[in-house]
C-alpha cells in the first residue's frame, strides 16, 4: 500500500522540513502545531525559524497545495511525531508533549495507519506509547500486543539532522528504524525511502531509542575532551587550539574543538536520559556533562577578571545562539556566560546577537545588559568576548580588536 497522506506533529526545527520534503515529493501533508500564530505563518508559505533554504522549501511546497498546516490532526495513512521532548528541573525526561501528541490522534486513527514517533526519547517509551494509545482506542489493536496482526503500526525513527544543514540532512542520512514489530519497521522503512536517498537500517524499538541518545552522548564526551582540556591549557599557559590542531596530525586522533560549553536541546539533555535509565552505570557520561557545564562559568570567571583590573569596562559578548548561523538560543552557553558576568558586576555588558531581535528573557531586565549591533559594541567595547562563530564575526577585521582584551570562546581569530 502506498503512502498518499502524512501528518507531522510538531513545526519546529525538525518537523516543518520533514513536512515540506515529504510534500515535494507529492505527498499530501499536513502539519500540526498547537501554536495557531505558527500554523498561520505556514499557510501563507512563510517560516518561523531560521534553517538555511527551508524558507524556499515551505513556500514551494504551501505553493504547489501540497502542504497545509493546522492545529488539529486530519485522518492521514501516517503520522510522524516531531515535538520536543525535554528534560524536568531534576533532569528527568518530560514525554508530556509527545504524549499529548499521540493522544490528539486518538479521534482520526483507522486500521492500517502508521506511526512514526521522530523525538528522541529514553528507552521504552515507543512502546508505552503504543500501551497508552491502545487505552485511548478500545476498537484498534496495537503492535505492543498484537505484534504483526496489529492494526495500527508504529516505529521509532530518531531524527538525526544538524541544525544548519537540515535539508540535505534529512535526504542524505542514513535512517535509523525501530519498529515496534518487524512490520512496524518495514512499513516505516516503505514512508522514509520515498525521500532519504541515505540507508534505512532496521532494528528494534528500544534499540532505535538508545542508538539515538548514544549518538549524542557520544559527541558530549568528546566536547567534554576538547573543554577540559582548554582549561588545562588556560591553567599551563598553552594555545588549547593549537595543541589540538597539532594532536589530529596523529593519524588515529580527532580532537573536537573546545567552546564556551554545550548548547541547543539535544546534546546538553539527550546523555540525561540514559544516565535516568541507568544511574549506577554512566560514570563517564555523566562526568562529560559536568565538564562541558562547567565550561561557561570557567569562562566568565577568566573575563571577570580580566575586567576587574580595568576602569568601568565595557564588555562586548559576540553571540547568543549556542552555535553558528542559526537563531536557536536554547541551553546556550552564550547566554550563561553573559549572565553569570552581568552577576559580576564588572562593567557594561553589550550583548550582540544578529540573528534575533530582542533580549531572551534570562537576560532581559539585567540593568547591566543591553543588546547592541556589532559596529556600536565594536566601536566601544575594551573587552571582546567571542561566543558564537557566527560568519558575521569571523569577518570581523582584526584591525578592529586592536587595544582591546580579547576572549575568542571558538579560536576563530587566531
Ligand atoms: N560543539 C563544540 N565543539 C565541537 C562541536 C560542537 O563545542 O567540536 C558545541 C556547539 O557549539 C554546540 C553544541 O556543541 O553548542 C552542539 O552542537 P552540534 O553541532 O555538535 O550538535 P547539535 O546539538 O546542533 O545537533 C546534534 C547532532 N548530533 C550529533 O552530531 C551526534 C545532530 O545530528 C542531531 O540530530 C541533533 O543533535 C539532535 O537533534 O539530536
Amino acid at each position: 500500500m502506498t503512502f498518499n497522506s502524512l501528518s507531522v506533529v510538531g513545526l519546529g526545527y525538525v518537523g516543518l522540513p520533514t513536512a515540506a520534503i515529504f510534500a515535494g515529493r507529492g505527498l499530501d501533508v499536513l502539519g500540526v502545531d498547537i501554536n495557531a500564530e505558527i500554523v498561520e505563518l505556514i499557510n501563507q508559505g512563510k517560516v518561523h525559524l531560521v534553517e538555511p533554504d527551508l524558507d524556499k522549501v515551505v513556500h514551494d511546497a504551501v505553493g504547489a497545495g501540497k502542504l497545509r498546516a493546522a492545529t488539529e490532526p486530519e485522518p492521514a495513512d501516517a503520522f510522524i511525531l516531531a515535538v520536543p521532548t525535554p528534560f524536568t528541573d531534576d533532569r528527568k525526561p518530560d514525554l508530556s508533549h509527545l504524549q499529548a501528541a499521540a493522544e490528539s490522534l486518538k479521534g482520526v486513527l483507522k486500521k492500517g495507519d502508521l506511526i512514526v514517533v521522530e523525538s528522541t526519547v529514553p528507552v521504552g517509551a515507543t512502546e508505552s506509547l503504543s500501551a497508552r494509545l491502545s487505552n485511548l482506542c478500545p476498537g484498534l489493536s496495537f503492535p505492543h500486543e498484537a505484534g504483526a496482526e496489529a492494526d495500527i503500526m508504529i516505529a521509532h525513527s530518531p531524527e538525526r539532522v544538524l541544525p544548519g544543514h537540515v535539508i540535505r540532512e534529512l535526504t542524505q542520512n542514513d535512517r535509523v528504524i525501530g519498529g515496534i514489530s518487524p512490520r512496524c519497521g518495514e512499513r516505516a522503512a516503505a514512508l522514509y525511502r520515498l525521500v532519504v536517498e541515505g540507508e534505512c537500517l532496521l532494528t528494534t524499538a528500544p534499540t532505535a531509542e538508545l542508538v539515538k541518545l548514544s549518538e549524542n552522548a557520544y559527541r558530549d564526551v568528546n566536547i567534554a575532551f576538547a573543554n577540559e582540556l582548554s582549561v588545562i591549557c588556560d591553567r599551563l599557559g598553552i594555545d588549547v587550539w593549537e595543541a589540538v590542531e597539532l594532536a589530529n596530525h596523529h593519524p588515529r586522533v580527532d580532537v573536537l574543538q573546545p567552546g564556551p560549553g554545550v548548547g541547543g536541546h539535544c546534546i546538553a539533555v539527550d546523555p540525561w536520559f540514559i544516565v535516568d535509565s541507568a544511574p549506577d552505570d554512566t560514570d563517564l557520561i555523566r562526568a562529560a556533562r559536568k565538564v562541558n557545564d562547567a565550561k561557561p562559568h570557567h569562562l566568565a570567571g577568566r573575563i571577570a577578571d580580566a575586567a576587574r583590573g580595568l576602569k568601568d569596562p565595557v564588555i562586548a559578548c559576540l553571540g547568543l545562539a549556542y552555535k553558528a548561523d542559526i537563531d536557536d538560543l536554547r541551553e546556550s552557553p552564550a547566554i550563561t556566560v553573559v549572565r553569570e558576568l552581568a552577576g559580576a558586576g564588572v562593567g557594561e555588558i553589550l550583548a550582540v546577537e544578529p540573528h534575533v531581535d530582542a533580549l531572551p528573557p534570562a537576560l532581559d531586565g539585567l540593568d547591566n545588559v543591553t543588546k547592541a549591533n556589532l559596529e556600536e559594541a565594536l566601536e566601544r567595547a575594551d573587552v571582546v568576548v567571542l561566543l558564537t562563530d557566527h560568519r558575521v564575526f569571523k569577518d570581523v577585521p582584526r584591525k578592529r580588536l586592536e587595544g582591546k582584551r580579547v576572549f575568542d570562546a571558538r579560536g576563530v581569530w587566531r
